[in-house]
């Protein structure tokens, strides 16, 4: 297995689509495999930007994805596509429809297109997902694009993998747009209103621009572009956007990211707590993370609000994934929240933990817990955190045979 994960390697590193392709395979099966190919790419990777693009049925998405291809080999790029295909391998409507689309660019060297079946089952899915961007970014891809259908939590699962997330919103959604609100608002680095050419664009655009400006952090507004993709027109813009983004190195700083991302999910995963609680990681980096829950029946106190204790675990495990973003141990030796608005059931809550400073035993951090429908304050955790200096034993990966 050894000289074979090492061949391997060297195949994806040299960029031979047959081995990418095959460790492709192996990764989305997660077989015996697998293993060996992670650990043999793990230090080649941090170099391609990751874009995320993601929005309704329909509305577009692969028809930009094609013209970003073509744009970008324009400017000499490498460009390996994932489209995540939300039906069953066996209807295949979407990848079908992706194979016609995008189908030209397919024998371009430059190009490599894969679509990944969901099969019903989101957690494999978003692991393999990540893996399947590594072995692409080991290969030399410059850019990497992951086309998902923002239908629920899965494209906030898979796009968490993303540099940048491109939120897609073809005109006249109507109420729609409101879903986009609640869902998406806060993982998009820039929404792309697509089908320009179609009436209601304008509308569209106001909307998600007059949507954005009711939010209260505005340190960074994600900006609101306009494109027509079976032309081409505006997506020179969209494309020096992006290109000023990689140029800033998201994923340089961030290659580091990309590991503590894998390394939370794998910690939040095995824990049973946050399992009861319904938890979920949206983002990371070191010394901070993002979990976001939804109120529901049993986080609600006998007011029939939302327990404060549910908001405690929310900013708890937020700040445990933080401080433990390091691969070593460390624990809350003392926390205070402050509650400043109460919750109904159904809201989603968004908490956010930094880090405030360290030494080497001690950390302090900070939490802001917000509501995700209109990033209103909801309450503020304040927390010290002792560092053990042993490594995490939930991150020991089985050994490779
Ligand atoms: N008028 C117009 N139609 C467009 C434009 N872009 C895409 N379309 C059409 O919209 C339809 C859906 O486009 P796709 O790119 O397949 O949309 P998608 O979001 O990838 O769809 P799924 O992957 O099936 O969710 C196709 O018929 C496209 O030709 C555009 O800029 N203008
Ligand atoms: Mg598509």
């Amino acid at each position: 297995m050894k000289n074979d994960s090492a061949s391997i390697r060297d195949g994806i590193l040299n960029g031979d689509r047959r081995i990418i392709s095959r460790a492709i395979t192996s990764v989305e099966n997660g077989n015996e495999r697998a293993y060996a190919i992670r650990s043999a790419i793990a230090n080649h990777l941090g170099r391609a930007h990751v874009i995320g693009v993601t929005g309704p049925p329909g509305g577009g998405k692969s028809t930009l994805v094609s013209a970003l291809i073509r744009t970008l080999r324009l400017r000499g790029q490498t460009v390996a596509v994932i489209a995540i295909d939300p039906s069953s391998p066996i209807t295949g409507g979407a990848v079908l429809g992706d194979r016609i689309r995008m189908g030209s660019q397919q024998a371009d060297e430059g190009v490599f297109i894969r679509s990944l079946a969901s099969r019903g089952h989101l957690g494999g899915l978003a692991r393999s997902t990540g893996d399947v961007i590594d072995v692409f970014d080991a290969a030399g891809f410059d850019t990497i694009i992951v086309e998902t259908v923002g239908a629920g939590q899965s494209e906030v699962e898979i796009t968490k993998f993303a540099d940048t997330r491109l939120v897609i919103c073809p005109p006249g959604l109507g109420d729609d747009i409101q879903a986009i609100k609640a869902g998406v608002l806060e993982i998009a680095d820039a929404f792309v209103v697509t089908k320009a050419d179609l009436p209601d664009a304008n509308r569209t655009h106001r909307e998600l621009e007059s949507m954005l400006a009711l939010r209260s952090n505005k340190s960074v507004v994600p900006p609101v572009l306009q494109l027509i993709a079976t032309t081409g027109q505006g997506i020179e813009v969209l494309v020096e956007w992006l290109s000023s983004r990689a140029q800033r190195g998201t994923r340089h700083c961030s290659g580091g990211t990309q590991s503590v991302l894998k390394m939370l999910s794998q910690l939040i995963s095995v824990d049973q707590y946050a399992r009861l609680l319904g938890l979920e990681l949206v983002t990371a980096a070191p010394g901070s993370a993002t979990v976001r829950m939804q109120v529901i029946d049993q986080h609600m106190n006998f007011n029939d609000r939302c327990h404060g204790g549910a908001i405690f675990s929310l900013g708890d495990t937020a700040l445990g994934l933080a401080c433990n973003s390091y691969g070593t141990i460390s624990s809350l030796i003392d926390g205070q929240l402050s509650i400043v608005s109460a919750v109904e059931k159904g809201e989603w809550l968004l908490a956010h933990a930094f880090e405030v400073s360290r030494t080497r035993k001690i950390g302090s951090y900070r939490v802001d817990i917000t509501r995700m429908r209109d990033n209103s304050h909801v309450a503020g955790m304040h927390g010290t955190v002792y560092f053990l200096d042993k490594p995490n034993p939930a991150l020991i990966t089985p050994s490779v045979k």
